[in-house]
This record gives structure tokens, C-alpha cells and sequence, in this order.
């Protein structure tokens, strides 16, 4: 069981969100055609997934921009990939961006990133293929259903369709938000800690959770502190603290400077886990403005990953969470996605599956970018 559902339980909330998570069905298992990804050991630590980055900016720099958006307290990079045509030009295309690893130890969101950015930039340069060799072309996209009831699932998704997508958008992605808990396998960063407002002269613990260290509504704690301190820090100590003060750590700083400085549309940050896909809002149980956007966009993220669609707070309420931030302050359509049914499952099978099946989901809201991109935000 997920820490913080033992921290609610004891609150005696625990049938509230449980509910949700037992009755998720986990859709049928994507097939990843052997030519586009193979699998390979469940995860890539931080230096190869460094390497895999470099590899693939170097060999597709026409399409692929790798930079970095700060650095960690232990002195990683934290890295955000482009991917677009032209892309060294901000061409006043939509754009989306998708994020891993706002916790350490919820390993398989980097995995997703970096197949995403693989597949893309693999596949802009193929011509339509007939990946199953059945004669047929293109007859089975990325959406998690047998198209063409050939027992196989997304099986034969078009080439072309991912390049117009790469042509029509500008996709950002940050695989990894929180490198050092990645190394350390730990939910929080590295960073030290001087008591539970900064003050103390001497280090009295480390770590800040980065999804509670947004600005978003970060002081309304102290307006009703039953609600949120069951799964928002206040004390330092704490695996979910919320840090001395909004955007106190290099992680969400990092993320901050990506937006601020974008026009993003859609967002998606990945998490482990619970088969649930969530909207804003986090800190209060009012819907968001855009309610009706945020469920029908869910929902047929939903239809592909099979995962179920609520807004975050019927999980848990937070405060300072990522997408609450990136809507509120922004606008953009954040959501929030909760892989799979366990944080870091052993199985390579498994991992891969994941990551298919959400390939399908960035593609689909690549996608959606497209069509309504300056609608939105
Ligand atoms: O607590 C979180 O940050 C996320 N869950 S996790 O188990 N991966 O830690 C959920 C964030 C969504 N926001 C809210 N539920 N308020
Ligand atoms: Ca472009
Ligand atoms: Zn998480």
C-alpha cells in the first residue's frame, strides 16, 4: 500500500479513495511491435538514461533538442528534451509537455518519457510500414483496441499520422524532475532541510516532496490545516513535506522556467500509481472552470489506457501540487496520470506495457494540442 493511503487511512478515509483504485480495470495488454521498441531491463538509471538522451539528440538533431532546465542539489542535470520540426524555432505551434518523476521512486513515469521520445523520433523518418506484415497498412493505431480484430493491439499505427504531429506541434518532455530521489530511490530530493519554515541554523533533515512545492494556493494550510495535513507536510521531516516556502527547491524551479517560459496547452505528469487519471483541482473539491474540457479530454485518455478519470482531491486534497499550479496560474489543461498497480513493478513486461499503451495517450494528446491548441490556455 501507497505511504500516503496508510497516512489517510489512518484519517479514516481510506474506502473513499481505495474504492476507485480496487474497481480500476486495467485494459487489454498493447503489443509493442518488435521493430519500434524492444524491451529491455525495467529501468534505465540516471547515467543511461543521460546517454540514451544524448544518443538520440545527436543522431535526430533535426527534430530533437536536449537542454538542461537546472541543476540538483547533488549536482544532476535536470533534462528537458524538444521535439518538433524546426526545432530550434519557436513556430507558434501548440505545445505539450509531458513529465516523470516528480518522485523518486515512482520509476516507470521516466520510462514512459523516454520510450515516447524514442518512438517519435524513430518513426519521423519511416516511410508507412506494414509493422505486422499482414498486408494490410497503418490498420491498427495506438489507441488500445484491436482495430482490426485480429487478436493483436496497436499493432500497425501509421507513421506518417506521428510525423504530422511532430510537424504540427512542439513537444517538450522532462523525463526525470527529480533525479537525486531517482538515484536514491526515495519519494523526495536530496536537498537539506533547516527545520520546517528554513530558520534553523543546522540541518535538521533532508528531502522535499516536489509535488507540493508549487505556488499555487501553497499558504491556504493554514486556512483549514485538517483538511490537507494528512498528505501535505508542514514539518520538515515529513515525506511529504511541501519545503520552507513555494518553489524553494532546484526541481520545481526547473519545471517553472519551462512553462513560464512556453506557451504550453496540455500537460501530463506522470506518477505511480493507481490506474487513475486526475484533473485540477487538488486543493478544493470545486470544479475546475473547465470542467467540461478536462472530463472529455479524460476520457478518451481513458479509452486508451483504460484508467478511470476524477479530479485529484477525490484521491486526496494537496496543496502545491504540479498541475494545480500549471492550471491555476496558467491555464493549461494539466492532468495528472497514476500508472499502473504497483510504484515500480520488476517485471520489464509489465514497464513496457505501460509504456506503449501511454505512448498511445502523448500521441492522442499531441493530438488534441493540434485541434484546439490556441483555444485553449
Ligand atoms: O500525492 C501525489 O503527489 C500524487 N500521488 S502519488 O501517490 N504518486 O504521490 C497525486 C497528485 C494528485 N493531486 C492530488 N491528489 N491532490
Ligand atoms: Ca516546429
Ligand atoms: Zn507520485
Amino acid at each position: 500500500m501507497k505511504p500516503l493511503f496508510k497516512i489517510i487511512a489512518v484519517c479514516c478515509l481510506a474506502v473513499l479513495f481505495l474504492g476507485p483504485i480496487a474497481t480500476a480495470q486495467k485494459g487489454s495488454q498493447a503489443t509493442i511491435p518488435a521493430t519500434t521498441i524492444a524491451p529491455s531491463g525495467p529501468y534505465h538509471t540516471y547515467e543511461n538514461m543521460t546517454t540514451m538522451l544524448q544518443g538520440l539528440a545527436t543522431n535526430h538533431s533535426d527534430i530533437m533538442e536536449l537542454y538542461s532546465i537546472g541543476t540538483t542539489y547533488e549536482g544532476r542535470t535536470i533534462w528537458a528534451v524538444k521535439i518538433s520540426d524546426n526545432v530550434h524555432e519557436e513556430e507558434g505551434e501548440p505545445q505539450v509537455l509531458f513529465m516523470g518523476v516528480h518522485h523518486g521512486n515512482e520509476k516507470p513515469g521516466a520510462e514512459v518519457c523516454l520510450r515516447f521520445i524514442q518512438y517519435l523520433v524513430e518513426t519521423y523518418h519511416m516511410p508507412d510500414t506494414d509493422n505486422d506484415h499482414d498486408g494490410k497498412l497503418n490498420e491498427d493505431p495506438i489507441d488500445g483496441v484491436d482495430n482490426d480484430h485480429d487478436g493483436l493491439i496497436d499493432e500497425d499505427p501509421s507513421e506518417s499520422y506521428v510525423r504530422s504531429l511532430i510537424n504540427d506541434t512542439e513537444i517538450f518532455v522532462i523525463p526525470m524532475v527529480n533525479p537525486d530521489g531517482y538515484a536514491a530511490d526515495q519519494r523526495e530530493n536530496k536537498e537539506p532541510n533547516h527545520g520546517s519554515f528554513g530558520l534553523n541554523p543546522f540541518v535538521t533533515s533532508y528531502g522535499v516532496d516536489i509535488n507540493r512545492n508549487y505556488g499555487y494556493k501553497w499558504f491556504r494550510i493554514f486556512l483549514t490545516p485538517q483538511l490537507y495535513l494528512g498528505s501535505t507536510g508542514i514539518r520538515d521531516y515529513s515525506t511529504v513535506y511541501r519545503g520552507p516556502h513555494p518553489f524553494s527547491t532546484a526541481e520545481a524551479q526547473a519545471v517553472r522556467s519551462l512553462v513560464d517560459s512556453h506557451n504550453i496547452s496540455i500537460a501530463i505528469s506522470y506518477h505511480t500509481y493507481g490506474q487513475e487519471i486526475l484533473y485540477p483541482w487538488g486543493y478544493t473539491r470545486l470544479p475546475p472552470r473547465d470542467i467540461t474540457t478536462f472530463r472529455s479530454i479524460g476520457k478518451n485518455i481513458s479509452h486508451i489506457d483504460s484508467y478511470v478519470l476524477s479530479q485529484s482531491i477525490g484521491l486526496y486534497p494537496t496543496l502545491g501540487d504540479a498541475c494545480d499550479w500549471m492550471y491555476g496560474e496558467h491555464g493549461i489543461m494539466a492532468y495528472t496520470i497514476e500508472l499502473g498497480t504497483s510504484f515500480e513493478p520488476t517485471n520489464s513486461q509489465v514497464v513496457h506495457d505501460l509504456c506503449w499503451l501511454h505512448i498511445g495517450v502523448n500521441l492522442y494528446v499531441c493530438d488534441c494540442a493540434r485541434t484546439m491548441g490556441h483555444q485553449l490556455g
